[in-house]
């Protein structure tokens, strides 16, 4: 619909759902839903939280790749930054568009070149050995809370430059960012009611004299003295990388065991060939969340209200 109540040319054949996927019972078992978002048309409209979504590849694929139509920088979950006060700062490197996003993009590009991933590739392997010899000496453990997160616990702070105390906070607070983008649901709103402690941990071990020398998060602020950044857009930055850095990892590792575990044949593939190991890994990823599926928000009377 335009602005005036008028129907845009096609907008009548958008289908309308009334499935929830933000909803607990969609995460028990999310794969039908899935389908029947992709399967209603390139295109949905889900009534419960009045929001249009595309599930398809393709469409997809052009929305993320079209941020002059489908900005971020109003928020890339269901709020809109325009019309909602954000539950924090916005991120200066997922919640913005160009050219901003590509001066914050360049930053962080050289702060985790491949160059520096030469260097840091060592600890990371050796910290891996270090977990699995543990591991096996225990013969049977939590594959989430005893891999999944232990491993890049024991080795992704430290790379950061954090100070031991307080690194309880970071796996809850990446859980409040990532709940923060769903809807104003139970889930959201209580993750946002019970940040506090958590973003007071993250503001303060943003700082500059917080982060040991030599570390991403050191790095980060040496940009400020090359005049990459402002001293302001520093700690934003090193929030960039407490918010995304850890869940993924969390939630890629666990999705590859979950996997292995589950197709045993696969597994053993694996073990007779270790080559395989990058695919499987980005295979087992995919499969955990089978189409990255976008919803926007708008009213009813305005398609447009999020385009910039
Ligand atoms: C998710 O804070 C950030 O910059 C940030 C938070 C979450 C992500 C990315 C960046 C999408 C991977």
């Amino acid at each position: 619909m335009t602005a005036s109540g008028t129907p845009a040319a096609g907008s009548a054949s958008v289908p309308h759902l009334d499935v929830d996927p933000f909803d607990m019972t969609f995460f028990a078992d999310p794969y039908p839903t899935h389908e029947r978002l992709r399967e209603a048309g390139p295109v949905v409209y889900l009534d419960k939280w009045n929001v249009y979504g595309v599930a398809r590849y393709a469409e997809v694929h052009a929305v993320l790749n079209d941020p002059a139509t489908f900005c971020s920088s109003r928020g890339v979950g269901l709020s809109d930054f325009k019309k909602e006060t954000p539950w924090r700062p916005p991120s200066l490197i997922l919640e913005a568009d160009p050219p901003a996003h590509t001066r914050t993009r360049a930053v962080l590009s050289k702060v985790l070149s491949p160059t520096v991933m030469k260097q840091v590739r060592d600890r990371f392997a050796a910290a891996a050995e270090e977990r699995v010899d543990a591991l096996l000496d225990k013969r049977s453990f939590d594959a989430i809370t005893d891999l999944a997160e232990a491993y890049p616990l024991s080795i992704f702070p430290d790379a950061l430059g954090l100070k031991a105390e307080g690194r309880e906070h970071l796996i809850p607070y990446a859980s409040v960012v990532f709940n923060a983008f769903g809807p104003p649901n139970e889930l959201r709103q209580q993750a946002i009611a019970r940040s506090a402690p958590h973003q007071a941990y993250v503001a303060e071990q943003c700082q500059r004299d917080k982060l040991a020398p030599g570390g991403f998060g050191a790095c980060i602020h040496a940009q400020v003295d090359e005049g990459a950044i402002t001293a302001t857009e520093a700690p934003l930055l090193v929030r960039s990388l407490l918010s995304a850095g850890l869940d993924t990892t969390v939630n890629g590792i666990g999705a590859a065991v979950y996997c292995l575990a589950r197709f045993p044949d696969q597994w053993q593939r694996l073990r007779d060939d270790h080559s395989l190991a990058r695919n499987a890994f980005e295979e087992a990823v995919r499969f955990e969340s089978p189409v990255q599926t976008f919803f926007r928000t708008t009213t009813r009377r305005s398609a447009r209200a999020r385009r910039c």
